[in-house]
Protein backbone atom coordinates (compact mmCIF):
# COMPACT_ATOMS: atom_id res chain seq x y z
CA UNK A 1 0.00 0.00 0.00
CA UNK A 2 1.06 3.62 -0.45
CA UNK A 3 2.74 5.87 2.07
CA UNK A 4 0.04 8.37 1.86
CA UNK A 5 -3.02 5.74 1.57
CA UNK A 6 -1.45 3.92 4.91
CA UNK A 7 -1.20 7.25 5.75
CA UNK A 8 -4.81 7.76 5.93
CA UNK A 9 -5.45 4.53 7.24
CA UNK A 10 -3.62 5.66 10.43
CA UNK A 11 -5.12 8.79 10.94
CA UNK A 12 -8.99 8.45 9.50
CA UNK A 13 -9.74 6.34 12.77
CA UNK A 14 -8.76 8.69 15.50
CA UNK A 15 -10.71 11.52 13.50
CA UNK A 16 -13.98 9.93 12.98
CA UNK A 17 -14.14 9.37 16.65
CA UNK A 18 -13.02 12.84 17.51
CA UNK A 19 -16.25 14.02 15.07
CA UNK A 20 -18.11 11.71 16.64
CA UNK A 21 -17.23 12.79 19.87
CA UNK A 22 -18.18 16.17 18.85
CA UNK A 23 -21.14 15.58 17.33
CA UNK A 24 -22.69 13.59 20.09
CA UNK A 25 -21.44 16.16 23.33
CA UNK A 26 -22.08 19.54 21.42
CA UNK A 27 -24.36 18.95 18.75
CA UNK A 28 -26.33 21.20 20.35
CA UNK A 29 -24.03 24.30 20.42
CA UNK A 30 -25.36 27.31 17.65
CA UNK A 31 -22.33 28.42 15.24
CA UNK A 32 -24.55 30.99 14.15
CA UNK A 33 -27.92 32.49 13.51
CA UNK A 34 -29.14 33.29 10.10
CA UNK A 35 -31.18 36.41 8.76
CA UNK A 36 -33.40 36.82 6.03
CA UNK A 37 -30.72 38.68 4.39
CA UNK A 38 -28.61 35.78 4.52
CA UNK A 39 -31.44 33.24 3.25
CA UNK A 40 -32.48 35.50 -0.42
CA UNK A 41 -28.56 36.53 -0.28
CA UNK A 42 -26.43 33.57 -1.49
CA UNK A 43 -25.70 32.26 2.16
CA UNK A 44 -22.94 34.40 2.61
CA UNK A 45 -21.27 33.74 5.96
CA UNK A 46 -23.44 30.96 6.95
CA UNK A 47 -21.65 28.36 9.40
CA UNK A 48 -23.32 25.21 7.58
CA UNK A 49 -20.44 23.15 6.19
CA UNK A 50 -17.60 21.28 7.01
CA UNK A 51 -14.41 21.02 5.29
CA UNK A 52 -11.15 20.26 6.64
CA UNK A 53 -8.25 20.69 4.08
CA UNK A 54 -8.56 24.89 4.37
CA UNK A 55 -9.85 28.11 5.37
CA UNK A 56 -10.57 31.26 4.37
CA UNK A 57 -10.12 34.64 6.79
CA UNK A 58 -11.69 37.82 4.71
CA UNK A 59 -8.15 39.68 5.53
CA UNK A 60 -5.69 36.96 5.63
CA UNK A 61 -6.66 34.80 2.57
CA UNK A 62 -6.39 30.96 2.46
CA UNK A 63 -4.97 28.61 4.70
CA UNK A 64 -4.33 25.07 3.60
CA UNK A 65 -4.30 22.64 6.54
CA UNK A 66 -3.15 26.05 8.24
CA UNK A 67 -0.11 27.25 6.31
CA UNK A 68 -0.12 30.17 3.97
CA UNK A 69 0.46 30.38 0.41
CA UNK A 70 3.77 32.19 1.14
CA UNK A 71 4.65 29.16 3.85
CA UNK A 72 4.11 27.05 1.61
CA UNK A 73 6.39 28.56 -1.08
CA UNK A 74 9.06 28.04 1.74
CA UNK A 75 8.25 24.90 3.01
CA UNK A 76 6.94 22.59 0.20
CA UNK A 77 9.73 20.76 -1.90
CA UNK A 78 9.99 22.02 -5.38
CA UNK A 79 11.26 20.51 -8.72
CA UNK A 80 14.85 19.95 -8.97
CA UNK A 81 15.13 22.43 -11.54
CA UNK A 82 12.74 25.28 -10.17
CA UNK A 83 12.01 27.32 -6.71
CA UNK A 84 8.35 26.98 -7.44
CA UNK A 85 6.29 24.21 -4.66
CA UNK A 86 5.08 21.09 -6.33
CA UNK A 87 1.29 20.67 -6.66
CA UNK A 88 1.87 16.68 -5.04
CA UNK A 89 3.16 18.12 -2.06
CA UNK A 90 0.06 20.31 -1.54
CA UNK A 91 -2.21 17.32 -2.48
CA UNK A 92 -0.24 15.23 0.61
CA UNK A 93 -1.02 18.13 2.83
CA UNK A 94 -4.51 18.44 2.00
CA UNK A 95 -5.08 15.14 2.36
CA UNK A 96 -3.02 14.49 5.73
CA UNK A 97 -2.54 18.08 7.25
CA UNK A 98 1.28 17.21 7.69
CA UNK A 99 3.99 18.96 5.58
CA UNK A 100 5.22 15.77 2.89
CA UNK A 101 9.38 14.30 2.63
CA UNK A 102 10.27 14.23 -0.64
CA UNK A 103 9.66 10.86 -0.59
CA UNK A 104 6.30 11.30 0.06
CA UNK A 105 6.12 13.43 -2.93
CA UNK A 106 8.09 11.26 -5.35
CA UNK A 107 5.34 7.89 -4.41
CA UNK A 108 2.52 10.34 -5.61
CA UNK A 109 4.36 11.92 -8.81
CA UNK A 110 5.02 8.03 -9.56
CA UNK A 111 1.49 6.99 -8.76
CA UNK A 112 -0.04 9.38 -10.71
CA UNK A 113 2.19 8.68 -13.78
CA UNK A 114 1.62 5.34 -13.53
CA UNK A 115 -2.29 5.60 -13.20
CA UNK A 116 -2.29 8.54 -15.78
CA UNK A 117 -3.75 7.13 -19.29
CA UNK A 118 -7.04 8.15 -20.15
CA UNK A 119 -9.26 5.64 -21.17
CA UNK A 120 -9.68 5.53 -25.05
CA UNK A 121 -13.34 6.19 -24.91
CA UNK A 122 -12.93 9.55 -23.23
CA UNK A 123 -11.15 10.42 -26.60
CA UNK A 124 -14.24 9.39 -28.38
CA UNK A 125 -16.79 11.51 -26.39
CA UNK A 126 -14.49 14.68 -26.60
CA UNK A 127 -14.26 14.03 -30.32
CA UNK A 128 -17.88 13.67 -30.65
CA UNK A 129 -18.45 16.90 -29.70
CA UNK A 130 -17.97 20.21 -32.00
CA UNK A 131 -14.76 21.42 -31.99
CA UNK A 132 -15.42 24.98 -31.06
CA UNK A 133 -17.06 23.14 -27.81
CA UNK A 134 -16.02 25.71 -25.20
CA UNK A 135 -13.33 23.84 -23.60
CA UNK A 136 -15.04 23.41 -20.16
CA UNK A 137 -17.68 21.65 -21.41
CA UNK A 138 -15.37 19.29 -23.11
CA UNK A 139 -13.39 19.01 -19.72
CA UNK A 140 -16.69 18.15 -17.59
CA UNK A 141 -17.75 15.58 -20.58
CA UNK A 142 -14.38 14.07 -20.55
CA UNK A 143 -14.79 13.77 -16.72
CA UNK A 144 -17.79 12.20 -16.39
CA UNK A 145 -17.20 9.93 -19.53
CA UNK A 146 -14.32 8.36 -17.16
CA UNK A 147 -17.43 7.03 -14.29
CA UNK A 148 -17.22 3.52 -16.15
CA UNK A 149 -13.95 3.21 -14.64
CA UNK A 150 -15.87 3.96 -11.12
CA UNK A 151 -14.26 1.36 -8.35
CA UNK A 152 -16.71 3.09 -5.75
CA UNK A 153 -19.50 2.51 -7.94
CA UNK A 154 -18.64 -1.33 -8.42
CA UNK A 155 -17.91 -1.65 -4.55
CA UNK A 156 -21.12 -0.06 -3.92
CA UNK A 157 -23.29 -2.30 -6.07
CA UNK A 158 -21.13 -5.05 -4.03
CA UNK A 159 -22.37 -3.86 -1.07
CA UNK A 160 -19.45 -2.32 0.43
CA UNK A 161 -19.33 -1.52 4.34
CA UNK A 162 -20.14 2.34 4.92
CA UNK A 163 -16.87 2.39 7.17
CA UNK A 164 -14.64 1.86 4.08
CA UNK A 165 -16.58 4.08 1.62
CA UNK A 166 -13.33 6.13 1.62
CA UNK A 167 -11.02 3.54 0.44
CA UNK A 168 -12.61 2.78 -2.91
CA UNK A 169 -13.30 6.83 -3.25
CA UNK A 170 -9.53 7.19 -2.30
CA UNK A 171 -9.15 5.11 -5.27
CA UNK A 172 -10.96 7.17 -7.83
CA UNK A 173 -9.70 9.99 -6.79
CA UNK A 174 -6.17 9.00 -7.46
CA UNK A 175 -6.79 7.79 -10.62
CA UNK A 176 -8.87 10.54 -11.95
CA UNK A 177 -6.12 13.46 -11.18
CA UNK A 178 -3.68 11.36 -12.64
CA UNK A 179 -5.56 11.17 -15.86
CA UNK A 180 -6.78 15.17 -16.07
CA UNK A 181 -3.80 16.85 -17.15
CA UNK A 182 -4.00 13.77 -20.26
CA UNK A 183 -7.64 14.98 -20.67
CA UNK A 184 -7.14 18.75 -20.34
CA UNK A 185 -3.73 18.54 -22.27
CA UNK A 186 -5.88 16.94 -24.95
CA UNK A 187 -8.68 19.60 -25.12
CA UNK A 188 -5.42 22.25 -25.44
CA UNK A 189 -4.35 20.16 -28.55
CA UNK A 190 -7.65 19.39 -30.12
CA UNK A 191 -9.54 23.09 -29.84
CA UNK A 192 -6.69 24.80 -31.02
CA UNK A 193 -3.76 22.70 -32.37
CA UNK A 194 -3.73 19.40 -34.19
CA UNK A 195 -4.99 17.21 -32.20
CA UNK A 196 -1.90 15.12 -31.86
CA UNK A 197 -1.62 13.38 -28.83
CA UNK A 198 2.11 14.41 -27.02
CA UNK A 199 3.27 11.28 -24.55
CA UNK A 200 3.60 11.94 -21.32
CA UNK A 201 7.51 12.41 -19.70
CA UNK A 202 7.90 9.72 -17.02
CA UNK A 203 10.98 12.16 -16.15
CA UNK A 204 8.67 14.89 -14.99
CA UNK A 205 6.65 15.71 -12.04
CA UNK A 206 2.90 16.07 -12.82
CA UNK A 207 2.82 20.15 -13.30
CA UNK A 208 6.14 19.89 -15.44
CA UNK A 209 4.30 16.76 -17.55
CA UNK A 210 1.15 18.70 -17.96
CA UNK A 211 2.87 21.71 -19.61
CA UNK A 212 4.80 19.13 -21.55
CA UNK A 213 1.52 17.66 -22.82
CA UNK A 214 -0.10 20.61 -24.04
CA UNK A 215 3.11 20.94 -26.28
CA UNK A 216 4.92 23.64 -23.79
CA UNK A 217 8.42 22.48 -22.80
CA UNK A 218 10.08 25.57 -21.50
CA UNK A 219 11.65 25.83 -17.67
CA UNK A 220 9.10 28.74 -17.19
CA UNK A 221 6.14 27.30 -18.23
CA UNK A 222 6.69 24.79 -15.51
CA UNK A 223 7.18 26.41 -12.96
CA UNK A 224 4.21 28.78 -13.56
CA UNK A 225 2.10 25.27 -14.05
CA UNK A 226 3.56 24.24 -10.57
CA UNK A 227 2.27 27.35 -8.67
CA UNK A 228 -0.68 27.84 -10.58
CA UNK A 229 -1.76 23.81 -9.94
CA UNK A 230 -0.78 24.44 -5.79
CA UNK A 231 -2.51 28.11 -5.67
CA UNK A 232 -5.82 27.52 -6.85
CA UNK A 233 -6.33 23.78 -5.35
CA UNK A 234 -8.51 24.72 -2.71
CA UNK A 235 -10.94 27.81 -1.24
CA UNK A 236 -12.46 26.16 1.80
CA UNK A 237 -16.03 24.37 0.87
CA UNK A 238 -18.23 27.17 0.44
CA UNK A 239 -17.32 28.20 -3.16
CA UNK A 240 -19.54 27.36 -5.93
CA UNK A 241 -17.28 24.94 -7.42
CA UNK A 242 -15.91 23.20 -3.89
CA UNK A 243 -19.85 23.05 -2.46
CA UNK A 244 -20.69 21.27 -5.36
CA UNK A 245 -18.98 18.80 -5.72
CA UNK A 246 -19.70 18.05 -1.46
CA UNK A 247 -23.31 18.43 -2.52
CA UNK A 248 -23.25 15.88 -5.25
CA UNK A 249 -21.03 13.61 -3.99
CA UNK A 250 -23.17 13.86 -0.43
CA UNK A 251 -25.36 11.51 -2.52
CA UNK A 252 -23.05 8.76 -3.03
CA UNK A 253 -22.37 9.40 -6.36
CA UNK A 254 -19.47 8.90 -7.48
CA UNK A 255 -15.97 11.32 -7.56
CA UNK A 256 -16.62 11.45 -11.95
CA UNK A 257 -20.10 12.75 -11.22
CA UNK A 258 -19.66 14.93 -8.64
CA UNK A 259 -15.92 16.43 -10.17
CA UNK A 260 -17.63 17.37 -13.28
CA UNK A 261 -20.64 19.10 -11.54
CA UNK A 262 -18.29 21.04 -9.68
CA UNK A 263 -16.52 22.30 -12.95
CA UNK A 264 -19.91 22.93 -14.45
CA UNK A 265 -19.91 25.38 -11.11
CA UNK A 266 -16.49 26.84 -11.83
CA UNK A 267 -17.20 27.56 -15.52
CA UNK A 268 -19.81 30.51 -14.03
CA UNK A 269 -18.53 33.94 -14.89
CA UNK A 270 -18.65 35.17 -11.43
CA UNK A 271 -16.10 32.18 -10.58
CA UNK A 272 -13.28 30.22 -12.26
CA UNK A 273 -14.47 31.72 -15.70
CA UNK A 274 -13.18 35.06 -14.52
CA UNK A 275 -10.02 34.27 -15.62
CA UNK A 276 -10.53 33.98 -19.30
CA UNK A 277 -13.33 37.17 -19.02
CA UNK A 278 -10.08 39.06 -17.11
CA UNK A 279 -8.10 38.13 -20.21
CA UNK A 280 -10.98 39.46 -22.75
CA UNK A 281 -11.67 42.31 -21.26
CA UNK A 282 -8.18 43.55 -21.03
CA UNK A 283 -7.22 42.73 -24.59
CA UNK A 284 -10.32 44.51 -25.28
CA UNK A 285 -9.14 47.38 -23.55
CA UNK A 286 -5.77 46.87 -25.85
CA UNK A 287 -7.84 47.28 -28.85
CA UNK A 288 -10.18 49.87 -28.20
CA UNK A 289 -7.23 52.44 -27.00
CA UNK A 290 -5.49 51.52 -30.27
CA UNK A 291 -2.95 48.89 -28.50
CA UNK A 292 0.32 49.40 -26.33
CA UNK A 293 -0.04 50.20 -22.48
CA UNK A 294 -2.70 52.98 -22.02
CA UNK A 295 -3.09 55.63 -19.65
CA UNK A 296 -4.05 55.68 -16.12
CA UNK A 297 -7.20 58.00 -17.49
CA UNK A 298 -7.39 56.18 -20.40
CA UNK A 299 -8.26 52.66 -17.98
CA UNK A 300 -10.10 54.61 -15.33
CA UNK A 301 -12.15 55.86 -18.15
CA UNK A 302 -12.93 52.22 -19.67
CA UNK A 303 -13.05 50.59 -15.93
CA UNK A 304 -16.07 53.52 -15.47
CA UNK A 305 -17.87 52.76 -19.08
CA UNK A 306 -17.97 48.98 -18.36
CA UNK A 307 -19.85 49.57 -14.98
CA UNK A 308 -22.06 52.22 -16.80
CA UNK A 309 -23.15 48.86 -19.25
CA UNK A 310 -24.11 47.08 -16.18
CA UNK A 311 -21.11 44.43 -16.39
CA UNK A 312 -18.54 43.54 -13.29
CA UNK A 313 -15.41 44.50 -13.52
CA UNK A 314 -13.99 40.75 -13.93
CA UNK A 315 -11.10 39.77 -11.71
CA UNK A 316 -12.31 41.88 -8.71
CA UNK A 317 -14.38 41.92 -5.84
CA UNK A 318 -15.13 38.53 -3.59
CA UNK A 319 -17.67 36.56 -1.99
CA UNK A 320 -15.57 36.58 1.35
CA UNK A 321 -11.99 38.13 1.24
CA UNK A 322 -11.63 41.65 1.92
CA UNK A 323 -8.29 42.02 0.94
CA UNK A 324 -6.23 41.57 -1.98
CA UNK A 325 -6.21 37.53 -2.81
CA UNK A 326 -2.75 36.32 -1.44
CA UNK A 327 -3.21 34.03 -4.91
CA UNK A 328 -3.08 37.28 -6.80
CA UNK A 329 -0.02 38.41 -4.98
CA UNK A 330 1.91 34.80 -5.30
CA UNK A 331 1.25 35.30 -9.10
CA UNK A 332 2.24 39.29 -8.88
CA UNK A 333 5.94 37.93 -7.21
CA UNK A 334 5.84 35.47 -10.35
CA UNK A 335 5.89 37.90 -12.91
CA UNK A 336 8.20 40.88 -10.92
CA UNK A 337 10.32 37.79 -11.10
CA UNK A 338 10.41 36.24 -14.50
CA UNK A 339 8.64 39.07 -17.07
CA UNK A 340 8.96 42.34 -15.28
CA UNK A 341 8.89 44.30 -18.77
CA UNK A 342 6.02 42.76 -19.76
CA UNK A 343 3.36 45.24 -21.16
CA UNK A 344 -0.04 43.36 -20.48
CA UNK A 345 1.60 42.82 -16.78
CA UNK A 346 2.05 46.64 -17.08
CA UNK A 347 -1.57 46.92 -17.67
CA UNK A 348 -2.20 44.67 -14.47
CA UNK A 349 -0.30 46.17 -11.86
CA UNK A 350 -1.99 49.87 -13.14
CA UNK A 351 -5.56 48.29 -12.99
CA UNK A 352 -4.17 46.90 -9.38
CA UNK A 353 -4.38 50.96 -8.89
CA UNK A 354 -7.32 52.42 -10.91
CA UNK A 355 -9.56 49.58 -10.40
CA UNK A 356 -10.05 49.86 -6.26
CA UNK A 357 -10.71 53.52 -5.85
CA UNK A 358 -13.77 53.38 -8.76
CA UNK A 359 -14.87 50.39 -7.10
CA UNK A 360 -15.01 52.42 -3.76
CA UNK A 361 -16.44 55.25 -5.20
CA UNK A 362 -19.41 53.69 -7.18
CA UNK A 363 -19.99 51.98 -3.50
CA UNK A 364 -21.58 48.14 -4.39
CA UNK A 365 -18.66 45.76 -4.07
CA UNK A 366 -17.82 45.20 -0.70
CA UNK A 367 -14.38 44.07 -1.67
CA UNK A 368 -12.90 46.34 -3.93
CA UNK A 369 -9.39 44.23 -4.49
CA UNK A 370 -8.47 42.16 -6.81
CA UNK A 371 -8.89 38.38 -6.62
CA UNK A 372 -7.21 34.97 -8.40
CA UNK A 373 -8.56 35.94 -11.63
CA UNK A 374 -7.18 39.45 -11.67
CA UNK A 375 -3.62 37.44 -12.65
CA UNK A 376 -3.35 34.34 -14.17
CA UNK A 377 -4.30 35.06 -17.73
CA UNK A 378 -1.14 37.78 -18.57
CA UNK A 379 1.66 34.72 -17.22
CA UNK A 380 -0.01 32.93 -19.39
CA UNK A 381 0.18 34.62 -22.37
CA UNK A 382 3.64 36.09 -21.87
CA UNK A 383 4.50 31.87 -21.49
CA UNK A 384 2.74 31.71 -24.79
CA UNK A 385 -1.04 30.63 -24.32
CA UNK A 386 -2.92 32.78 -25.70
CA UNK A 387 -6.43 30.88 -26.09
CA UNK A 388 -8.24 32.34 -22.88
CA UNK A 389 -11.15 30.73 -23.52
CA UNK A 390 -8.96 27.62 -22.17
CA UNK A 391 -8.06 29.42 -18.90
CA UNK A 392 -10.62 27.84 -16.76
CA UNK A 393 -9.90 24.11 -17.30
CA UNK A 394 -6.27 24.93 -15.86
CA UNK A 395 -8.02 26.30 -12.74
CA UNK A 396 -10.25 23.08 -12.70
CA UNK A 397 -7.37 20.66 -13.03
CA UNK A 398 -6.11 22.45 -9.65
CA UNK A 399 -9.55 22.55 -8.37
CA UNK A 400 -10.05 19.29 -8.24
CA UNK A 401 -7.12 18.07 -5.71
CA UNK A 402 -9.22 20.30 -2.97
CA UNK A 403 -12.61 19.09 -3.44
CA UNK A 404 -11.38 15.93 -4.01
CA UNK A 405 -9.13 15.45 -0.78
CA UNK A 406 -12.44 17.02 0.96
CA UNK A 407 -14.55 14.27 -0.55
CA UNK A 408 -12.49 11.41 0.49
CA UNK A 409 -12.85 13.13 3.88
CA UNK A 410 -16.42 13.63 3.48
CA UNK A 411 -16.68 9.74 3.17
CA UNK A 412 -14.31 9.18 5.69
CA UNK A 413 -15.98 10.89 8.79
CA UNK A 414 -19.22 9.74 7.02
CA UNK A 415 -20.92 13.14 6.41
CA UNK A 416 -24.64 12.58 4.81
CA UNK A 417 -26.74 13.71 2.16
CA UNK A 418 -26.88 16.91 2.44
CA UNK A 419 -30.65 18.82 2.64
CA UNK A 420 -31.25 22.47 4.31
CA UNK A 421 -34.45 23.43 4.76
CA UNK A 422 -35.56 25.98 2.03
CA UNK A 423 -38.49 28.71 2.95
CA UNK A 424 -41.15 30.73 0.79
CA UNK A 425 -41.54 34.11 0.69
CA UNK A 426 -44.89 33.46 2.27
CA UNK A 427 -43.30 32.03 4.80
CA UNK A 428 -40.70 34.63 5.19
CA UNK A 429 -43.70 37.10 4.99
CA UNK A 430 -45.80 35.44 7.73
CA UNK A 431 -42.64 35.73 10.44
CA UNK A 432 -42.07 39.58 10.08
N1 LIG B 1 -17.47 44.88 -10.54
C1 LIG B 1 -18.66 45.51 -10.48
N2 LIG B 1 -19.57 45.30 -9.52
C2 LIG B 1 -19.24 44.43 -8.57
C3 LIG B 1 -18.00 43.76 -8.53
C4 LIG B 1 -17.10 44.01 -9.58
N3 LIG B 1 -15.93 43.38 -9.68
N4 LIG B 1 -17.96 42.97 -7.45
C5 LIG B 1 -19.14 43.11 -6.81
N5 LIG B 1 -19.92 44.00 -7.50
C6 LIG B 1 -21.30 44.37 -7.22
C7 LIG B 1 -22.17 43.11 -7.26
O1 LIG B 1 -22.49 42.76 -8.60
C8 LIG B 1 -23.36 43.54 -6.43
O2 LIG B 1 -24.16 44.36 -7.24
P1 LIG B 1 -25.77 44.34 -7.09
O3 LIG B 1 -26.04 44.88 -5.71
O4 LIG B 1 -26.22 45.25 -8.18
O5 LIG B 1 -26.23 42.93 -7.25
C9 LIG B 1 -22.70 44.41 -5.36
O6 LIG B 1 -21.43 44.84 -5.90
C10 LIG B 1 -22.45 43.68 -4.05
O7 LIG B 1 -21.70 42.52 -4.34
P2 LIG B 1 -20.72 41.87 -3.24
O8 LIG B 1 -21.53 41.52 -2.04
O9 LIG B 1 -19.52 42.75 -3.03
O10 LIG B 1 -20.17 40.59 -3.99
P3 LIG B 1 -20.85 39.16 -4.10
O11 LIG B 1 -20.44 38.36 -2.91
O12 LIG B 1 -22.29 39.23 -4.42
O13 LIG B 1 -20.12 38.58 -5.41
C11 LIG B 1 -18.30 38.19 -6.88
C12 LIG B 1 -18.76 38.22 -5.43
C13 LIG B 1 -16.92 37.56 -6.95
C14 LIG B 1 -19.28 37.33 -7.68
C15 LIG B 1 -18.28 39.65 -7.43
O14 LIG B 1 -17.33 40.41 -6.71
C16 LIG B 1 -17.99 39.72 -8.90
O15 LIG B 1 -18.92 39.59 -9.71
N6 LIG B 1 -16.68 39.93 -9.31
C17 LIG B 1 -16.31 39.89 -10.70
C18 LIG B 1 -16.23 38.45 -11.22
C19 LIG B 1 -15.04 37.72 -10.64
O16 LIG B 1 -13.92 38.23 -10.67
N7 LIG B 1 -15.26 36.51 -10.18
C20 LIG B 1 -14.16 35.62 -9.71
C21 LIG B 1 -14.14 35.40 -8.20
C22 LIG B 1 -13.04 34.45 -7.80
C23 LIG B 1 -13.34 33.04 -8.24
O17 LIG B 1 -14.31 32.46 -7.77
O18 LIG B 1 -12.63 32.53 -9.13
Amino acid sequence: MSLLKSKLEEIIPKFREEVGEIRKNHGDKKLCDVTVAQAYGGMRGVKVMITETSALDPDEGIRFRGFTIPELQEKLPHAAEGEEPLPEGLFYLLMTGELPTEENIAEITKEWQERGTLPEHVYKAIDALPKDTHPMTQFSVGIVAQQTESIFAAEYRKGINKMDYWKPVYEDTMNLLARLPALAAYIYLRSYKDGKVIPADPTLDWGGNFAHMMGFDTKMFRELMRIYLTIHADHEGGNVSAHTTHLVGSTLSDVYYALSAGMNGLAGPLHGLANQEVLRWIMDVKDQLGGGVPTMEDLKKFVWDTLASGNVVPGYGHAVLRKTDPRYSAQREFALKHMPEDELFQVVSMLYEVVPPILLEQGKAKNPWPNVDAHSGVLLVHNGMHEYDFYTVLFGVSRAMGVLASTIWDRAIGLPLERPKSLTTEYIKSIL
